[in-house]
C-alpha cells in the first residue's frame, strides 16, 4: 500500500430514495475530511455510489411502472446533482449494476466458493424488505421489523450460505487487538460494546443468495441465485479499486485497506461484522476504521422521508448557500452522537458564527484596506510587536496542529472551533488596536500597516483552514486576497506559516460573504 493513499468511503446509498439530509449528512462530512487530506499531501480516493440491486428496488420499480434498470438511471442522476450542488468532491462513483461491479463480485464468490466459505442450504425465516435485512425469531416481536416497525416477510427457500458462524472469534481478536494497538476497528469506541456483545452472542450463518427474484448479481456457481443485496453492496468498497480485475491489481494493492468507511450506525452490524468476516474468508486485508456517526434528529425523532420531517438539502442550500449548509451540519452536530437539528439553530450559526464573526471580520478588514492603504496589503512588518499582535499570531501558529488532532480523531466541530477560535481574536484585536484612530495620523502610519497586515494574515490563515468544510467561500478570501486557488494547496502546514502575503497584493472589498438573514425571512 502506498504510505501517503487515503481511501475513504461513504455507504452506498438505495436508489428507492432521493438524497436527503441524512445520506448528505454523512457525505459532507467524508467531502470534509477528503478535502482536509488533500490539503495535507494525501493522495486521496473518496468513493461514494449507489446500491441498486435487492428486492425493494425491485418493488419501486414495478410500482413506478419502469424497469429496475430504467428506474436506477432516473434516480442516479439526483444523486450526481445533489453532491454536485453540495460541492462533494468524489474521485469515483459506483453503482453496483455497473460491469465492474459484477464481475468483482462474482469473483468474490467464486474465491470463498473454492475456500470452502460456503455450502447450500434451505432458509426459512423472516425479512424485512424495506431494511432488506433477515431477522432471528427471537429478535421480532409480532412479526414486526425490529428496526423500522414494517411488517416482515417470511422466505422459505433453497439458498447459499455463507460460514459467517466460523469468524466469531477471529472476529473478536480482530477488536481486541485493534483496540490494543490505538487503532480501533470501530469507531467511536462506545459503539464497538454492541458489535462486540452481538459477537459474543454467537453468530449464526449467513444466507447470501436469493431466489424469489431475479434483480441481482448472479452467483457464478449457482443456477438462478442472485446476490443478496447486502453483499452486493459491501463489496462495492472493493469492486471499485479494481477487485476481480487482473489488469486493476496494482491499484487494487496500492488502495486497500481503506482508512475509513463512513456509515450511519443504523448499519453497524453489516460494516463491523459481516464485512471484515468476508474479508477474513476472502485473504484480504480489513479496512483501518468504520466510523459509525449517529443520527440527525427533528424535533427529536430520526428524521425520514416517512415521518415527513425532512427538510431537503436543496431547498437549505437555497435558503442558507451551499458553504453555511455544510458548516451547519458539521458544526452543530458532534459527528458520531445524534443531534438534533433545527431551523432556528441553523438560523442562529449562521447570523452569529457565519455573519457575525467570520464574514464581518471580512468586510470590515477588506474595507479598511481599501479606505487606509489604498487596497494594497502592506508589507510583512518590522519591528517590535505588542502583546495583542502576539496573541493573534500565537492562535495562528498554534492552529495547524489543533486542527490535526481535531481532524484525527473526526471531530469537526473541535476543528472548527479551532478555527474560530483565531477568527474571534482577529475581531477582538480589531476592536482592541483600532485601526480607525491609527489611520487619524501619519505618525502612526506604521502601526497601522502592521495591524492591517497581522489580520489579513489571520484571515489568510483562517481561510485555509476553512476550506475544507467551506470551500467557496474560502476559495472567495483568497481570490480577494489577490492570492492562488486554496484548492491547489497540497501543504496546509507550510501554506499556514505567518508571514507569507505578499506586501502589494490587491485587496478586494466584495460583497458580503455571508448576508444576514433576518427573523422576518426566517419562516421563508
Ligand atoms: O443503508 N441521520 O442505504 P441508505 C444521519 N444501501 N445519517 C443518516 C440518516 C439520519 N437520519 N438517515 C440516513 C443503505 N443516513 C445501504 C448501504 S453500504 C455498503 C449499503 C445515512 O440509502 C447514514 O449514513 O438507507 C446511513 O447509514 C445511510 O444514510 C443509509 O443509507
Amino acid at each position: 500500500m502506498n504510505e501517503r493513499s487515503f481511501y475513504l468511503t461513504t455507504p452506498i446509498y438505495y436508489v428507492n430514495s432521493v438524497p436527503h439530509l441524512g445520506t448528505a449528512y454523512t457525505t459532507v462530512a467524508a467531502d470534509a475530511l477528503a478535502r482536509y487530506r488533500r490539503m495535507t499531501g494525501h493522495d486521496v480516493l473518496f468513493l461514494t455510489g449507489l446500491d441498486e440491486h435487492g428486492q425493494k428496488v425491485a418493488q419501486a420499480a414495478d410500482e413506478a411502472g419502469m424497469s429496475p434498470q430504467e428506474w436506477c438511471d432516473s434516480i442516479a442522476p439526483r444523486f450526481l446533482e445533489a453532491w454536485e450542488m453540495l460541492r462533494i468532491t468524489n474521485d469515483d462513483f459506483i453503482r453496483t449494476t455497473e460491469e465492474r461491479h459484477k464481475r468483482g463480485v462474482q469473483a468474490f464468490w467464486q474465491a470463498l466458493h473454492d475456500a470452502g466459505h460456503l455450502y447450500q442450504g434451505h432458509y426459512e425465516g423472516w425479512y424485512c424488505v424495506p431494511c432488506e435485512t433477515y431477522y432471528a425469531e427471537d429478535q421480532i416481536g409480532d412479526h414486526e421489523c425490529p428496526v423500522c416497525g414494517r411488517e416482515l416477510e417470511f422466505i422459505r427457500e433453497d439458498n447459499w450460505f455463507f460460514k459467517l458462524s466460523e469468524f466469531g472469534d477471529s472476529l473478536l481478536e480482530l477488536y481486541d487487538a485493534r483496540a490494543v494497538e490505538g487503532r480501533p476497528f470501530i469507531r467511536p469506541e462506545t459503539r464497538s460494546n454492541e458489535v462486540v456483545a452481538f459477537v459474543r452472542s454467537g453468530l449464526k450463518d449467513l444466507s447470501i443468495s436469493r431466489t424469489t427474484f431475479e434483480w441481482g448479481v448472479p452467483l457464478p456457481f449457482g443456477d438462478g441465485h442472485v446476490t443478496y443485496v447486502w453483499i452486493d453492496a459491501l463489496l462495492n468498497y472493493i469492486t471499485a479499486i479494481g477487485y476481480g480485475d487482473p489488469e486493476k491489481a496494482t491499484d487494487f494493492e496500492r488502495r486497500w485497506p481503506a482508512q475509513y468507511h463512513f456509515v450511519g450506525k443504523d448499519i453497524i452490524r453489516f460494516h463491523c461484522v459481516i464485512w471484515p468476516a468476508m474479508l477474513l474468508a476472502a485473504g484480504l486485508e480489513v479496512p483501518e476504521c468504520v466510523y459509525a456517526h449517529g443520527f440527525l434528529l427533528a424535533k427529536g425523532e430520526k428524521m425520514s422521508k416517512s415521518k415527513g420531517n425532512a427538510q431537503t438539502p436543496a431547498s437549505l442550500v437555497q435558503r442558507f448557500g451551499v458553504d453555511a449548509y455544510r458548516y451547519y451540519f458539521l458544526r452543530d452536530v458532534r459527528f458520531g452522537e445524534d443531534g438534533s437539528i433545527s431551523m432556528e439553530s441553523m438560523v442562529q450559526r449562521y447570523n452569529g458564527d457565519l455573519a457575525n464573526d467570520w464574514g464581518n471580520l471580512c468586510s470590515r478588514l477588506f474595507n479598511m484596506t481599501e479606505k487606509y492603504l489604498g487596497g494594497l496589503a502592506p508589507t510583512s512588518p518590522r519591528g517590535l510587536s505588542t502583546e495583542a499582535d502576539d496573541t493573534l499570531r500565537s492562535l495562528a501558529l498554534s492552529l495547524p496542529d489543533k486542527y490535526e488532532s481535531a481532524m484525527a480523531a473526526l471531530d469537526f466541530g473541535a476543528a472548527l472551533e479551532a478555527t474560530w477560535d483565531l477568527i474571534k481574536e482577529a475581531n477582538r484585536y480589531i476592536e482592541t488596536v483600532a485601526p480607525w484612530n491609527l489611520a487619524k495620523t501619519e505618525e502612526t502610519a506604521d502601526r497601522l500597516a502592521t495591524v492591517l497586515y497581522n489580520t489579513l494574515e489571520s484571515v489568510r490563515i483562517a481561510a485555509l483552514f476553512c476550506a475544507p468544510v467551506m470551500p467557496e467561500t474560502s476559495a472567495e478570501v483568497w481570490r480577494r486576497l489577490s492570492l492562488g486557488d486554496i484548492h491547489q494547496v497540497t501543504d496546509i502546514v507550510s501554506a499556514a506559516r505567518w508571514g507569507q502575503l505578499p506586501g502589494g497584493n490587491r485587496v478586494f472589498k466584495g460583497e458580503p460573504l455571508f448576508p444576514r438573514i433576518y427573523e422576518d425571512q426566517q419562516d421563508a
